[in-house]
């Protein structure tokens, strides 16, 4: 057998950690770094090998830290600058690795930059975000410099009086762009956000937003287009065709690799969302020198608007199958990099989305069939916490106010605002945001059955699910049962056959199947055969490939040669 090496990265299995709502050690109701060291055996015991932190940078919280106002502190109540020296250390006396997240599209408007640039047009700082001046439409009424719509709904612009102008804001109003087509703003963006960090010895980052930093000027080089109208009854319309991947992304991706990341041993996954296959392969070919691998949402947007979440309707195994190829398949044959995830901060639970929680039983046997499914991919696998216990989503009977999400509490804002008295449509639309929306990944962390969890002694930001005694760390660890030590030994079956599961190549083979998902892993000198009910039935089972099939890995005790219970998941070694 070949025996390869790969970089680190490549084979690291890596644990989101979002800080609010990990562990809270000081009974202010946020968690904080000193609750990450406390926890860190539990990510190492799970078999992960990297820990990625959202942002713990200072910042007002309008977006729950995405809205950085200095990259150089720490959020208080996250804990201080000794703290975060003290985790780095921690890390890595575990022989762990922290990679951190890396916000450059925007900062908050309460970062020093934006304040200044926004004090006068002359500033030598106007030009570090993006202003432009307003339009007027035939009765002389004010109007933004485009149609864009922001990402947490109405305009992608926000008005200014101080110089009567508009600056770009993709997100939140308290988000502004800023300026990548200015070389000095993108020096001091690779000195404050990433130097500052790696001489502190991080390993790596997350980079948010990653197609997003160059945006497509009309034919003057300077002003911009209005979009494509996709939603008819809005003004707002979704501003991609000019906000993403736009013509400057690779150079400026090129840049900051040249001058600071190809300085260090370390991992780097820009969050890009969509694009073709070509586009993707600029952004993660080996070759092209830019970033090691990228996050593509086709699976978690499945059933989804790609342009908004919350115009859902519903999917198709199919479906799934072609998201999870999507992924997987375009570095085949070529020296680019993929992920493996199915959950993060942006996204709802798993176990709720693709299994099924109608009971106990299944909800375990559903948990453990997707990280038989996470565990098989070719990439490098990402684990969401909270995903390695099966957390699930908030509970149905949880009224709005329980949602505290920008993005949530925005959209709900403007659709009442549209549809004041129509229970009908608020009963539609709240049984989609208790399926998609972000506040689902963002409820604390469930450690034991105490009060709140365990995740905090005092009063938490934000509601614990229901669900607590039943679903904790506590719980789970130890029982052989369990989900997470489910999740702790399908961990090291991939790893044990990294060649297969980390680097293998995929193929589906019953891509018409609307109950089971079948596919082969295969590397240079082995086989590996996957089969996993998505379904609530029983299916038949007929081996799809010749030779002798090894079970290897499976969410059943016994395991019936012919038949495949609901949300069963088997994986073979074919000999
Ligand atoms: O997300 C960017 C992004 O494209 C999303 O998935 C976003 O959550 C979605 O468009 C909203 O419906 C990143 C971060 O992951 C997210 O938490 C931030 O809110 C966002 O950037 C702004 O920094």
């Amino acid at each position: 057998m070949t025996v390869k090496t790969y970089p680190w990265w490549k084979d690291s299995t890596i644990y989101q950690i979002w800080p609010a709502s990990f562990r809270d050690s000081n009974g202010d109701g946020f968690g904080d770094i000193p609750g990450i060291i406390k926890s860190l055996d539990h990510i190492k015991s799970l078999g992960a090998s990297v820990v990625w932190l959202s942002p713990h940078y200072d910042s007002p919280q309008d977006d729950m830290g995405y809205d950085i106002s200095n990259y150089e502190a720490i959020y208080e109540k996250y804990g201080t600058m000794d703290d975060m020296n003290q985790l780095i250390e921690e890390v890595h006396k575990r022989g762990l690795k922290l990679v951190c997240d890396l916000v450059i599209n925007h900062t908050s408007s309460e970062h020093a930059w934006f304040k200044e640039s926004k004090s006068s047009l002359d500033n030598p700082k106007r030009d570090w975000y993006i202003w432009r001046k307003p339009r007027y439409d035939d009765k002389g009424n004010r109007l933004p410099p485009t149609n864009w719509l922001s990402h947490f709904s109405g305009s992608a612009w926000n008005y200014d009086e101080t110089t009567d102008e508009y600056y770009l804001c993709l997100f939140a109003k308290t988000q502004p762009d800023l300026n990548w087509e200015n070389e000095e703003t993108r020096n001091a963006i690779y000195k404050s956000a990433l130097e500052f960090w790696f001489k502190k010895g991080v390993d790596g980052f997350r980079i948010d937003t990653a197609g997003m930093y160059s945006k497509k000027f009309a034919k003057d080089g300077k002003s911009f287009e209005d979009a494509p109208i996709v939603f008819p009854e809005q003004y707002y319309q979704p501003s991609s065709d000019f906000t993403t991947n736009g013509p400057r992304i690779h150079e400026f991706h090129k840049e900051m690799f040249e001058k600071v990341t190809s300085n260090y041993d370390v991992l780097t996954v820009g969050e890009v969302g969509h694009c073709s296959k070509e586009e993707a392969l600029k952004y993660v070919s080996a070759n092209e020198k830019e970033m090691n691998m990228m996050f593509l949402f086709d699976v978690v947007d499945v059933g989804s608007d790609k342009q908004d979440r919350f115009r859902y309707n519903g999917f198709t195994l199919k479906d799934f199958k072609d998201a999870v190829a999507a992924q997987s398949d375009f570095i085949k044959g070529t020296d680019a990099w993929s992920t493996v995830f199915i959950e993060n901060h942006d996204q709802p639970r798993a176990v709720t989305r693709f299994g099924n929680t109608s009971n106990k039983q299944l909800w375990a046997k559903s948990a453990k069939l997707l990280a038989l499914l996470q565990t098989t991919l070719t990439g490098t696998l990402y684990i969401y916490q909270g995903q390695e216990i099966g957390m699930t989503n908030l509970p149905r009977s949880w009224d709005i106010e329980e949602y505290k999400d920008i993005n949530t509490i925005n959209y709900w804002a403007q659709y009442k605002e549209k549809t004041p008295n129509d229970p009908e449509a608020d009963k539609k639309l709240l049984d989609v945001i208790n399926l998609v929306a972000r506040d689902h990944a963002r409820s604390p962390v469930q450690w034991d059955d105490s009060a709140n969890g365990g995740f905090s002694t005092g009063t938490p930001w934000t509601r614990v699910n229901d669900n607590y005694k039943e679903i904790n760390v506590k719980a789970q660890t130890g029982d052989p049962d369990s989900v997470f030590s489910f999740y702790q030994n399908a961990i090291k079956v991939r790893q044990l056959h990294k060649e297969l599961f980390i680097h293998g190549d995929f193929e589906i083979l019953d891509y018409e199947n609307d109950k089971l998902f079948t596919y082969v892993k295969s590397s240079a000198d082995q086989k590996s055969y996957v089969v996993l009910n998505f379904s609530n039935e029983d299916v038949p089972f007929k081996p799809l490939i010749s030779g002798d099939l090894k079970l290897i890995n499976s969410n059943v005790k016994d395991v019936n040669e012919n038949t495949l219970t609901p949300y069963e998941g088997r994986v073979y070694l074919v000999e």
